[in-house]
């Protein structure tokens, strides 16, 4: 069975909506077993900061299915859920990146694991320490804290566990 770490992000109406019923249809895939959830998170984006605040979390998967074909899944995701290409790094009703894959590394026109972005990013490395804080990364020769130990005040701010309360306030109809 291999071990997988998936990053999600939502920064367009009903967020929480999009991160749910991305976690769903993963859950209902026969060969992926949802292992673990973080809390969610509200970041402040990064990147392209002309755009609305991120909701961000990350989980932990149990799959047979080689990489190709979990981003096949991913990306199958995304389109269901109404995901459109305009701006590099712009708004997203959902993003599914893969962080890790074992402790495989990956390079290949579809597929860079570990993410490229994974070790500077305070909206991945926070909630990936939340659920597996000693998670040694051999191709950085780093664990997950001590990751997170690193990065920059100001971007740990920007990071900000949401309370449970607000998916209510942001949960409307899907679609709607
Ligand atoms: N691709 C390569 N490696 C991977 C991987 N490990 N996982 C390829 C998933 N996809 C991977 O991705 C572009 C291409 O990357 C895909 O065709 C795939 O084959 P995309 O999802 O179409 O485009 P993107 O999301 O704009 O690019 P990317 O590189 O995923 O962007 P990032 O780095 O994820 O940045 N700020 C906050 N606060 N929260 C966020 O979630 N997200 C971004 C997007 C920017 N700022 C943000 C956030
Ligand atoms: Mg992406």
């Amino acid at each position: 069975m291999n071990k997988v770490y998936i990053a999600l992000g939502s920064n367009i109406a009903p967020r929480f909506n999009y991160l749910y019923r991305a976690i769903d249809i993963l859950q209902q895939h026969e060969d992926i077993e949802v292992a673990k959830q973080s809390s969610v998170y509200e970041t402040d984006p990064v990147g392209y900061t002309d755009q609305e605040q991120f909701l961000n979390m990350v989980i932990e998967l149990e799959t047979t299915l080689e990489p190709i074909a979990l981003l096949n899944v991913c990306q199958s995701i995304e389109r269901k859920l109404g995901r459109k290409r305009d701006i590099r790094w712009g708004p997203r009703t959902i993003d599914l990146d893969i962080l890790l894959y074992n402790q495989t590394s990956i390079v290949n026109d579809r597929l860079v694991v570990p993410h490229r972005r994974l070790h500077e990013r305070a909206f991945v490395l926070i909630p990936l320490a939340e659920i597996h804080p000693s998670l040694y990364i051999e191709s950085l020769e780093q664990s997950i804290s001590e990751l997170v130990g690193q990065l920059p005040l100001q971007d740990k701010e920007g990071v900000v566990k949401c309370q449970p309360t607000e998916g209510v306030r942001e949960s409307k109809p899907f679609g709607s």
